[in-house]
């Protein structure tokens, strides 16, 4: 397969100035007649050759200019068409055939629950008709379809409907206007059986917007919190950003088969059905949580993304990143915004510090790529969200906005790149942002070590500042990135000092922010009547691994009286992570230290619930994995089982009547969710110490439910619990929610998460019951991925029977959706930081799958990963 590099871009030889589809649809053979306007490009290279993306398709006819080609004049090939001889313009008409129905790859133009629906990011449209299709292209967009009546009364696509009417065969057709000229990866189509609740939004400048969710009829009482998410994201955008919505109709669309959570398709987005339905019954706390957030993502790419759109692929995080930075900002305006900032680095830890010391790790614009569907990352989306907040730190939010209102104001209508959005925010503050520029080209997650050494004569602290970051696929040796080092000094007492560097005449604030640009750098603070505390890093005011020598008295003390709620929860993961450490060091560990520490968490009148129930979940195994040279991923489970038994026996007290107390916690406002929160971090401790008083509790909890939250907690709780009352909650579940998919999405990965020994037996069967199935993306993130990617303990067990079982897995899947068979196959990249024997097992499995005829998608992870 071949690699694609940044380095060899060049501007399209061809410009589209219009493109008009139709698409004749039938279930496995839809006519798809394509005329488009070229014209050359000025900028670009003479030739007179046109090159056309295209794929899995049957090409039926060419006309240029209306004379129909014979054979001889152009030449198919395995990626696309070639035209040796083309005017200087010239409109060109093409007819293929495609089968949507057989499409099982869930990327172009296929059929979900009976209706058809398109997915084009990254390059799905060359698989509809031949294109130019990449994103600095862009062209305004007409689309006419026509489908059978009774089966499709809806007939929907991007922009505003023009005209429609009916046929004589028991056919109608429609035609959709698309006034902005749009990259073909935002084209959209979807026809078919759909109901639709309707609302609308008036804009700060008076317009009025449609707004309309379309899902199967079954579904319609469940789009409320979605339509109210996106009425709060049109607004928040409005308010924050100064941004409108630029069409008189924005539509939604909820489809069952999705390879991805939503798409943001130029008025016309599509959403996985699971980040769009909601009710308290069927739809966590989390879950609405997710949706607004995910809606609010989308609407938020009409302005970074589609109307200023990427130059490359390469350039992906420059919509991305910023946009789910945007996301991010959205939740926290709406919630509690420590909450949420504490929810992001636990995923960017977890998940992205992972990736980047994984055989895939890549900058967030990555040099080169196999195949651009592998860099949908965490990388790509969480640290490029980092990244631009680390604008907004270095410039303020006045300033980060007057450099958003710059960007828009060049580049608006325009695909653009990375450099761009630099640049803007640099201008706009008259600002030298150049050093930014690393943290897109380089890799890896640096390391921050801070020493301090204090001056009790001269009541002056000074911290020694390094950093540094390990090689990385890319690069061995790292330039200095540009570090915001937000930061507080904290006195024996708790409180903090007022901080004053050397030349400064006055102190000012008790939390600043210090630059960090070079390898290696000293600031010293004067006026420190004693030896602080420092509180570093503040709201992770960076995206690196923070190495300073704390003692484990320090991060019970930070834990307790730290300014920045953020940092009580860092000390505490700290704590923790320090004891597992100790543990699995066969050292002995400080855990009432812990406990204790813990309680008085508890027991903080000032503490809101959620921030409790954040700083008692302890990092996950995986993170323990990670700071670990070698990982025995068996003896992290039991280690960290052990502490959290242990933690649990200390308090059960305190665990009981918390839990007791916020029994009665009900809707859905903020309070009722932090609440709900606590009290099933209370009830998953309590668990573990597995009493027939415990199982009971949690079975009443599983029985009392009031809501999904409660009533999904305690059966994950029961889950890993081998007991009559596991198997009665879970054959209760599955009785009450058989007819609703997500739902027993949520049944499969309670089963594929269980700590029980015989969890691979269960996952092999449930692969056979009615509510699996291969062919959708929920259902295998659900059973294989919770199994491959949240259950450490099996999935690394020491016989290989979980990495035999995902291979089989990934083989068989590849087949059908390569693009999810990548996400899997993934869970068998880093046998590099294994003890010997899994190592040895996991590399085998790569081996056998290397062996085996790969798509491009799974072939680029193991090829990278042997
Ligand atoms: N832009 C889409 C992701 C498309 C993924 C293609 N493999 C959703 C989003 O990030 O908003
Ligand atoms: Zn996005």
């Amino acid at each position: 397969n071949r690699t694609v590099y940044l380095k060899d871009y060049q501007p399209p030889q061809w410009l589209v100035d219009d493109v008009y589809l139709d698409f004749a649809l039938q279930p496995s053979a839809t006519e798809v007649i394509s005329t488009i306007r070229y014209r050359r490009n000025p900028l670009a290279e003479q030739g007179d050759a046109l090159l056309l993306d295209g794929h899995d398709m049957e090409l039926l006819s060419i006309r240029l200019d209306g004379e129909l080609l014979m054979p001889e004049r152009y030449r198919v090939h395995a990626g696309g068409l070639e035209i040796p001889a083309v005017p200087e313009r010239f409109t060109l008409e093409v007819t293929t055939r495609i089968d949507p129905q057989g499409n099982t790859s869930l990327d172009g133009l296929y059929r979900s629950g009976g209706n058809y629906c398109t997915q084009c990011e990254a390059q799905g449209f060359r698989k509809i008709t031949y294109y130019p299709d990449r994103p600095d292209v862009m062209a305004p967009f007409t689309v006419r379809m026509t489908a059978d009546a009774a089966d499709n009364p809806v007939l929907l696509s991007n922009g505003n409907p023009v005209a429609s009417g009916k046929l004589d065969d028991g056919r109608h057709w429609a035609e959709w206007q698309d006034p902005f000229a749009k990259p073909a990866y935002l084209f959209a189509l979807v026809a078919g059986n759909l109901a639709c609740v309707e609302d609308h939004f008036v804009t700060a400048s008076g317009r009025t917007i449609a707004l309309r969710i379309y899902t199967e009829a079954h579904h319609i009482d469940q789009c409320d919190h979605a339509m109210a998410s996106l009425k709060r994201a049109m607004r928040w955008d409005e308010e924050r950003f100064g941004l409108e919505y630029d069409l008189d109709l924005f539509m939604l669309v909820a489809v069952d088969d999705f390879n991805m959570g939503a798409m943001e398709n130029k008025g016309l987005n599509i959403f996985n059905s699971q980040l769009v339905f909601a009710s308290p019954e069927i739809a966590t706390d989390d879950d609405y949580i997710s949706i607004e957030a995910v809606i609010g993502h989308e609407y938020f790419h009409n302005w970074t993304g589609n109307r200023v759109t990427c130059r490359d692929w390469f350039q992906l995080s420059l919509k991305e990143g910023l946009t789910v930075f945007r996301d991010q900002c959205f939740t926290s305006d709406l919630h509690s915004a420590a909450v949420k900032r504490i929810e992001d680095v636990r995923l960017l830890r977890a998940l992205q510090f992972a990736e980047d010391a994984s055989p895939m790790a890549h900058p967030i614009r990555p040099a080169s790529y196999m195949e651009i569907n592998n860099f949908y990352t965490v990388t790509v989306y969480e640290k490029g969200a980092e990244i631009v907040r680390l604008y907004q730190t270095l410039l303020g939010i006045d300033g980060f906005r007057r450099g958003m209102d710059l960007y828009f104001q060049r580049h608006d209508g325009q695909a653009v790149a990375t450099e761009d959005f630099l640049a803007a925010m640099a201008d706009a503050n008259d600002a030298d942002l150049s050093q930014m520029q690393r943290w897109y080209d380089q890799a890896g997650t640096p390391r921050l070590s801070v020493r301090m050494e204090y001056d009790s004569a001269a009541h002056r602290c000074t911290l020694h500042v390094s950093q540094s970051c390990p090689s990385t696929p890319e690069a061995e040796v790292k330039q200095p990135f540009l570090i915001p080092l937000a930061l507080g000094l904290l006195r024996a007492d708790g409180t903090p000092l007022a901080l004053q560097l050397a030349g400064e005449a006055e102190g000012c604030g008790s939390s600043r922010t210090l630059l960090v640009t070079e390898a290696e750098q000293s600031f010293t603070f004067v006026n420190v009547p004693e030896a602080p505390v420092p509180s570093l890093l503040r709201d992770f005011s960076a995206p690196v691994i923070l190495d300073y020598p704390y003692r484990a008295e320090d991060d019970a003390f930070l834990m307790a009286y730290d300014e920045d709620p953020f940092n009580r929860w860092a000390a505490a993961q700290r704590l923790a992570m320090r004891t597992m450490l100790a543990m699995l060091a066969g050292e002995a560990a400080d855990v009432e230290l812990i406990a204790t520490a813990f309680s008085r968490l508890l027991a903080d009148p000032d503490l809101d619930a959620a921030l409790k129930a954040e700083a008692l979940m302890l990092p996950s195994e995986s993170e323990v994995a990670d700071a670990c040279a070698v990982a025995d991923p068996g003896h992290i489970h039991e280690v960290r089982e052990q502490l959290r038994v242990r933690i649990a026996t200390l308090l059960q007290g305190e665990l009981e009547s918390t839990h007791a107390e916020l029994a009665a916690a009900s809707g859905l406002d903020d309070l009722a969710m932090q609440q709900r929160k606590l009290k099933n971090v209370c009830l998953s401790y309590l668990l573990t110490l597995k009493t027939g008083r415990v199982i009971e509790l949690a079975y009443r909890c599983f029985l009392q439910a009031a809501c999904m939250t409660d009533q999904y907690a305690a059966l994950a709780g029961l889950a890993s619990c081998d007991c009559a009352e596991r198997k009665l909650a879970l054959s209760a579940f599955e009785a009450q929610w058989q007819g609703e998919a997500n739902v027993m999405g949520k049944w499969l990965a309670v089963q594929a998460g269980s700590s029980l020994p015989d969890t691979l037996e269960q996952v092999k069967q449930l692969l056979a019951h009615p509510a699996f199935d291969l062919r959708n993306p929920n259902k295998v993130r659900a059973l294989i991925g919770t199994f491959a990617l949240r259950n450490p303990a099996l999935f690394h067990a020491i016989d290989g029977s979980g990495y035999r079982f995902v291979a089989d897995q990934v083989l068989q899947l590849d087949r059908m959706n390569p693009q999810v068979a990548a996400r899997m196959v993934r869970a068998l990249m880093n046998w590099k930081r294994l003890e010997p024997v899994r190592s040895g097992l996991m590399r085998a499995q790569l081996q056998r799958l290397s062996d085996a005829g790969l798509s491009a998608d799974v072939g680029e992870i193991v090829s990278k990963s042997l």
